[in-house]
């Protein structure tokens, strides 16, 4: 315990700190614990984008803009923790992405990594360092740092992804570069399945080698091979915490598949529900599949196709499933884990 401060002494104090300001100086005894606080706290908020109710917003922007004038056609998922600053959780951007039948959204790159995850519609690729990809739902595909990418549309219907990126990380960094690509569209160089022939097939060329921080080679995780992992384990021990869940990973290496951001995917039968489960990486979830609920902290959010929602860091998380549902999932843990900071609790 401390003893009792003056008054005096106090109005001592506030004078003394006004003119310290002036030189840019505050004292540490007052935001100590703060800085250092016993147990993670933080701004995010927990938070769902129902598909239904942001669709039609989605196809809207489609009238008022074009995918060549926006360079992206987003509208970015805003955690309500944290308006203003383009970010999902403090590490991590969300957005959903439109493209329309006949549209090109132009080459570039950038030191941001990115994610997608196809959610609506069929016609649509995407390319990545001179090597196109057809985007069918529940895809998961890649585009690391500094990776040339753009987007098209070859069919008949508007396409919605949700863009993952580390958006809030290189910021912090103060990293960020960018570049226009000389064309819309980057000449492909390959045929479509190179990459995933090359090196996602339990196979790598035989003088390839990376280390643990580079990103893979594979730039597409197909949701039917995705879908057969979690039906083929389905059959296994499930773990009470987590349901049947894997993590995507860079075959070459058994790491996160880009350094700064993970990927998960899960199976949670009908019926079931997870015990409840803490980690301190905030993290994206998106319904592929299926329908439940997700109690986090003393909230509780029911979830459908295609919504996406939020479990802040160090929450803890329920999960309930209502029907069979797979859940698509995505982090800073590879970040957290490098540095030491990654923790989790199975309660
Ligand atoms: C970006 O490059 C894409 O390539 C999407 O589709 C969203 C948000 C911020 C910065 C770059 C894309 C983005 C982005």
């Amino acid at each position: 315990m401390h003893a009792a401060v003056s008054n005096d002494v106090l109005e001592e104090r506030k004078q003394y700190y006004q003119r310290i300001d002036n030189y840019n100086l505050t004292p540490l005894w007052e935001v100590l614990g703060a800085l250092v606080p016993k147990a993670p706290v933080t701004p995010v908020a927990p938070a769902l984008w129902r598909y239904a109710d942001v669709r039609d917003f989605v196809m809207e922007a489609g009238r008022l803009i074009t995918a060549g004038e926006a360079e992206r056609r987003v509208l970015v998922l805003e955690n309500p923790g944290l308006r203003g600053q383009s970010s999902v959780t403090q590490s991590l951007y969300a957005g959903l992405q439109l493209i329309l039948p006949g549209e090109v959204a132009p080459a570039h790159r950038h030191t941001q990594s990115a994610l997608r995850l196809v959610l609506d519609g069929e016609g649509a690729y995407t390319a990545v360092d001179g090597e196109r990809t057809t985007m069918h739902r529940g895809d998961f595909i890649i585009t690391p740092a500094w990776t040339w990418h753009d987007h098209g549309n070859l069919g008949d219907q508007p396409v919605v992804w949700l863009d993952g990126l580390d958006i809030p990380t290189v910021r912090f960094f103060d990293a960020g570069f960018a570049e226009h690509g000389a064309s819309a569209s980057q000449a492909t160089c390959r045929d479509e399945g190179d990459a995933l022939a090359r090196y996602g097939n339990n196979m790598l060329p035989v003088d390839f080698h990376q280390t643990s921080s580079e990103p893979t080679k594979v730039f597409i995780y197909p949701f039917a091979k995705t879908r057969e992992s979690l039906l083929g384990i389905s059959k296994g021990t499930v773990d009470p915490h987590l349901g049947y869940k894997l993590r995507f990973v860079n075959p070459a290496t058994g790491a996160s598949p880009m350094p700064t951001i993970g990927a998960f995917a899960q199976r949670l039968e009908a019926g079931f529900e997870t015990r409840p489960y803490r980690c301190t990486d905030g993290t994206v979830y998106v319904c592929l599949e299926g329908e439940g609920s997700a109690e986090i902290g003393d909230q509780t959010i029911d979830f459908i196709q295609n919504d996406v929602f939020v479990v802040p860091p160090w929450h803890t998380l329920r999960l309930r499933a209502k029907h069979d549902t797979i859940l698509f999932s995505y982090s800073d843990r590879p970040i957290q884990q490098v540095l030491g900071l990654w923790r989790e609790e199975k309660i």
